[in-house]
C-alpha cells in the first residue's frame, strides 16, 4: 500500500467550526475585529467567512446596553477544547472580565458548532446549547452558513422560530474585521 503522510482528509484540510462573537462595552467592533485577526494569524486556524455586524437588543438580562454581534466560520487544525482555549486566551488578552452571567462584556466568543460534533462537557457544550433560541446568533450565521445542520435542522430552517425584532444590520459587508 502506498504510504501517505496525511492519513485523513481532516488532517489535510482541517475541520470547520462556527463561532458567535458579541460585546456591549467599549468598542465591540474593534474587539471582534482584533479577535478574528488573532485567530486568522494562527498557523492552525483560518477565518474563511465573517457575517456583517448586527446591533442586537440584549437577550437574557435585558437591562443592559445593546450588543454588537457577528458570526464567523473558521477552518482549524485544533481539536474543540484547544479551539476553546484559543478563544478564551484571546478574550483574556482583551482583558475581558467575567462579572455576571449574561451580563455586559467587552467580548464573548462562543463556539457554536464544530463539524457535526456533540459534546456535553461542562467546559464545552457542542453545539452551543442556546444557539437555536437566539436571533442574534441565527441571523448572522444564516448569512454565511445557511445550510449548516444544527440539532436536526439547518440554520435557515431554525431562523423563523426565533425573535429577530429590533436586530439591525450594522456594517455594509463582512469585510469590516479586515478594515478596522
Ligand atoms: N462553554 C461551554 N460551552 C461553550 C461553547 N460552546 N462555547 C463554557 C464557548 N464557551 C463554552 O462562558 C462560561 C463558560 O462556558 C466558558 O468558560 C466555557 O468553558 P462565559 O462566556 O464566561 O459566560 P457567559 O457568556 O456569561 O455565559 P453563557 O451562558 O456562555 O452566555 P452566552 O450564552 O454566551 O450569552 N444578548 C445579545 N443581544 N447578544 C449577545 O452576544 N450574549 C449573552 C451571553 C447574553 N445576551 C446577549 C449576548
Ligand atoms: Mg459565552
Amino acid at each position: 500500500m502506498p504510504r501517505c503522510a496525511l492519513s485523513t482528509v481532516a488532517e489535510a484540510i482541517g475541520r470547520t467550526a462556527s463561532l458567535g462573537l458579541g460585546g456591549n462595552i467599549g468598542d465591540p467592533r474593534a474587539a471582534m475585529a482584533e479577535a478574528l485577526r488573532q485567530l486568522d494569524q494562527r498557523d492552525d486556524c483560518e477565518v474563511i467567512a465573517v457575517s456583517r455586524l448586527y446591533k442586537t437588543p440584549p437577550w437574557g438580562k435585558t437591562d443592559q446596553a445593546d450588543f454588537i454581534n457577528c458570526c464567523a466560520v473558521v477552518r482549524t487544525f485544533l481539536e474543540p477544547e484547544a479551539l476553546l482555549d484559543a478563544c478564551l486566551a484571546i478574550e483574556r488578552g482583551m482583558k475581558r472580565e467575567r462579572i455576571e452571567r449574561w451580563g455586559p462584556r467587552t467580548i464573548d466568543i462562543d463556539i457554536l458548532t464544530y463539524e457535526g460534533r456533540h459534546s456535553e462537557g461542562e467546559r464545552l457544550e457542542l453545539p452551543h446549547p442556546r444557539m437555536t433560541q437566539r436571533g442574534f446568533v441565527l441571523l448572522p450565521l444564516a448569512e454565511i452558513a445557511d445550510n449548516l445542520p444544527v440539532e436536526g435542522k439547518t440554520v435557515r430552517e431554525w431562523l423563523p422560530s426565533v425573535d429577530t425584532s429590533g436586530i439591525e444590520v450594522a456594517s455594509a459587508n463582512g469585510n469590516w474585521w479586515r478594515e478596522s
